[in-house]
C-alpha cells in the first residue's frame, strides 16, 4: 500500500513530467497536489510531445487515475482546453478525478495576479500571471471559490459577493482598474458546472480506499522545493506547499502512508522568474546550458535563468522532503564541457555555509565554492546502464550523490521515456 511522492529538488523544471511517467505503468492512481496552471510538465513518448500544465502527467498512462487533488488551485477554461487537446491526440481522459475541495482560478484573481507584477515593478517576483496568488492568497483568506460551490448556485453567487466586496476596492481604489460583476463572475463559473459534475468526487476517500485495497498512489508535485511558499526563497517563491509535506495536505493522504520521496534533480541548475541563484551564470557557460538543454518556459516561454549544480541546494531538499532516492535528470546536456563545476558550499561575507543560510539576506550574498570535475564528450544518449556511461560521467554521478545526501537511483540522459539509466 505505497504512497509515493514525487518532488522538485531546485527550483522547478528538474523533469518530474518525465520521472512520473516512467513511473505511471507501475502506479493506480497519479495525484497532482499543488499549484496550478502555472506548472508545466514536458513529456516525450515516441514522437509525440505533451505539455501538461494543469493536468496530473499520469493522464498518459491507460489505466492510472489521474487525480486533482485539494490542495490545487484550478483554471476552468484551462483545464477544459487542456481536456480537449488530449482527447483530439487519441487520449482518454474520462477516468479524470477532481477534489470537491480544490479551488477555481476566478478572472479577479488573473487580473489582480498581472497587475500586481506591474505595479511592484523592480520588487516583482516574476510570476506566470495565471492568477496563483492571489487564488491561495483567498483560499487562505478563507473567501476563496472551491469546486463544490459550483454545484449550488446560491451559495456560489454569496461567495463571489464577499470576494468581489474585497476585490473590486482593491482593482479600483489601488490598481486604478475596473471591477468585475458578481453576475459576470457566477456566469462564467456556471458555465463549467454541468460538465465538471461528472469528474468530482471526494479524492481524499477515493485515495484512502485505494491504499487500503493495497494499490499505488504517486503524488506527483509542481514546482519544486525552493518555490515552496515555507521552505523556498521567500518571497520569491509559488504560493503553495510544494514539498513532501505538501503531497499530504494537498491531497488528504495521512503522512505515515509515504513510503518514498523521489527528488528530482538537474545535473545542472534553472530557475525561472526573479529571486537569488547563487550558481547562476551569466556568461557563455549559461548560454551553453540554456541552448543544450533547451531551457524555456513550458507555461510561458520564458528563458530560464541557468547555473552549475548546487550540492548545498540538493542537500537542503534532501532533508527537507525526506528524499529516499534522487533522479538525475539531464545528464547529456553536460556533455562536451573539459570541466564540471559543482557547488558544494557557499562563501557568505568570509564565512563558509555547508547548509543553506538561515537568513535570506545571506542567501542572496552567498558565493559558491566550487568543486571541479572533469567533463565528458561521448554521446551518453544511448547508456541504459550505468556501466555504458564514461568514467568521468560515472564519477560526476557518484560525487554529486555523495555530497547530496541521498542515493542517485536513475540517471536520465535524454528526454524519451527510454532515456534513462538505472543505477539503484
Ligand atoms: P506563480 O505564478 O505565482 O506560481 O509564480 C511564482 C514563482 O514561481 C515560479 N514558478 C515556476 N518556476 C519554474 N517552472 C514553473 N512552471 C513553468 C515551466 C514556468 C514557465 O514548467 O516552465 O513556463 O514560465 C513555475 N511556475 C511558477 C515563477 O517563475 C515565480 O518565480
Ligand atoms: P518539470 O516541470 O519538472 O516536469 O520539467 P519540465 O517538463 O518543465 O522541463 C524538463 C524538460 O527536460 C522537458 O522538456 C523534458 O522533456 C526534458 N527532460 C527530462 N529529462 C531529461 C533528460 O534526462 N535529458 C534531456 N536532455 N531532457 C530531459
Ligand atoms: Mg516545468
Amino acid at each position: 500500500m505505497p504512497a509515493i511522492a514525487i518532488i522538485g529538488a531546485q527550483w522547478g523544471d528538474e523533469g518530474k513530467g518525465k520521472a512520473t511517467d516512467l513511473l505511471g505503468s507501475s502506479v493506480d492512481y497519479v495525484v497532482k497536489f499543488n499549484g496550478g496552471n502555472n506548472a508545466g510538465h514536458t513529456v516525450v513518448i515516441g514522437s509525440e510531445k505533451y505539455a501538461l500544465h494543469l493536468l496530473p502527467s499520469g493522464i498518459l498512462t491507460p489505466g492510472c487515475t489521474p487525480v486533482i487533488g485539494n490542495g490545487v488551485v484550478v483554471d476552468l477554461a484551462v483545464l477544459f482546453e487542456e481536456i480537449d487537446g488530449l482527447e483530439e491526440r487519441g487520449i482518454d481522459t474520462s477516468a479524470l478525478k477532481i477534489s470537491a475541495s480544490a479551488h477555481v482560478i476566478a478572472e479577479y484573481n488573473r487580473q489582480i495576479d498581472k497587475v500586481t507584477e506591474r505595479f511592484l515593478g523592480s520588487r516583482r517576483i516574476g510570476t506566470t500571471g495565471r492568477g496563483i496568488g492571489p487564488t491561495y492568497a483567498d483560499k487562505m483568506n478563507r473567501i476563496g471559490i472551491r469546486i463544490q460551490d459550483l454545484f449550488d448556485e446560491k451559495i456560489l453567487r454569496s461567495k463571489v459577493e464577499g470576494a468581489l466586496e474585497l476585490k473590486n476596492q482593491v482593482l479600483t481604489k489601488v490598481y486604478n482598474r475596473r471591477g468585475f460583476t458578481v453576475d459576470a463572475i457566477v456566469e462564467d463559473l456556471l458555465q463549467y458546472a454541468d460538465r465538471l459534475a461528472p469528474y468530482v468526487c471526494d479524492t481524499g476517500l477515493l485515495l484512502h480506499e485505494a491504499l487500503e485495497r493495497g494499490e499505488t498512489v504517486l503524488l506527483e508535485a509542481g514546482q519544486a522545493t525552493l518555490l515552496d511558499v515555507d521552505h523556498g526563497t521567500y518571497p520569491f517563491v509559488t504560493s503553495s506547499s510544494a514539498t513532501a509535506g505538501g503531497a499530504c495536505t494537498g491531497s488528504g493522504i495521512a503522512p505515515a502512508r509515504l513510503t518514498q520521496v523521489i527528488g528530482i534533480v538537474k545535473a545542472y541548475t534553472t530557475r525561472v522568474g526573479e529571486g537569488p541563484f547563487p550558481t547562476e551564470l551569466v556568461d557563455d557557460n549559461g548560454e551553453f546550458l540554456r541552448k543544450a538543454g533547451w531551457e524555456f518556459g513550458t507555461t510561458t516561454g520564458r528563458p530560464r535563468r541557468c547555473g552549475w549544480f548546487d550540492a548545498v541546494i540538493a542537500r537542503y531538499a534532501a532533508r527537507v522532503n525526506g528524499v529516499t532516492d534522487f533522479v538525475l535528470t539531464k545528464l547529456d546536456v553536460l556533455t562536451g564541457l573539459e570541466q564540471v563545476p559543482v557547488c558544494v558550499a557557499y562563501d557568505v561575507d568570509g564565512v563558509r555555509h555547508d547548509e543553506m543560510p538561515v537568513n535570506q539576506t545571506d542567501f542572496h550574498h552567498a558565493v559558491p565554492i566550487y568543486e571541479l570535475l572533469p567533463g565528458w564528450s561521448e554521446d551518453i544518449s544511448g547508456a541504459r546502464t550505468f556501466e555504458d556511461l564514461p568514467a568521468n560521467a560515472q564519477a560526476y554521478v557518484k560525487r554529486v550523490e555523495e555530497l547530496s545526501g541521498a542515493r542517485m537511483s536513475v540517471v536520465g540522459v535524454g528526454p524519451a521515456r527510454d532515456e534513462s539509466v538505472i543505477v539503484h
